[in-house]
């Protein structure tokens, strides 16, 4: 049994759709626990940051445009094999795979505007963490 940390992203289109809470849910409902969650805004750099490694992509632009400067939900979760886990809740990137019942399978039929990141392993999911919370911002049990 592996206890991991990951960062799962509400993107501005899950905000501005008004599915926070249909989001949130369905996380907490799997029994992942939310250990940080803050409303913000990214920062063109921080937006760059998270999506360094696509930065030749075709979509980059796009992809940066649509993240910045707009509200975004921060969700730090905890929970066993909480990575491999969150990225079935939200569905494959593809919207031709993602299946009925992932966040993405029953609300997006776009590649861009997909509603939802979450770090796709555990050297990702430290260094993502860190670009979005302090460490105080972080539970942990005293
Ligand atoms: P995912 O891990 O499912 O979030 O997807 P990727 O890491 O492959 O891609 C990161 C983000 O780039 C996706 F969430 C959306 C965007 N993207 C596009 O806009 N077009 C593409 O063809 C592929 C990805």
């Amino acid at each position: 049994m592996e206890i991991e940390k990951t960062l799962i992203l509400v993107k501005p289109d899950g905000v501005q759709r008004g599915l926070i809470g249909e989001i949130i849910s369905r996380y907490e409902r799997k029994g992942l626990k939310i250990v940080g969650l803050k409303l913000l805004q990214m920062t063109r750099d921080t937006a760059e940051e998270l999506y360094a490694i696509h930065k030749e992509q075709p979509f980059y632009d796009k992809l940066i445009e649509f993240m910045v400067d707009k509200p975004i939900v921060a969700i730090a979760i905890e929970g066993k094999n909480a990575i491999k886990i969150t990225r079935l809740i939200n569905g494959a990137t593809d919207p031709l795979e993602s299946a009925p019942g992932s966040i993405r399978g029953d609300y997006s039929t776009d590649i861009t505007y997909n509603l939802v990141h979450a770090s796709d392993c555990a050297e990702n999911a430290k260094s993502e963490l860190a670009i979005l919370f302090s460490p105080e911002e972080l539970y942990s049990p005293r």
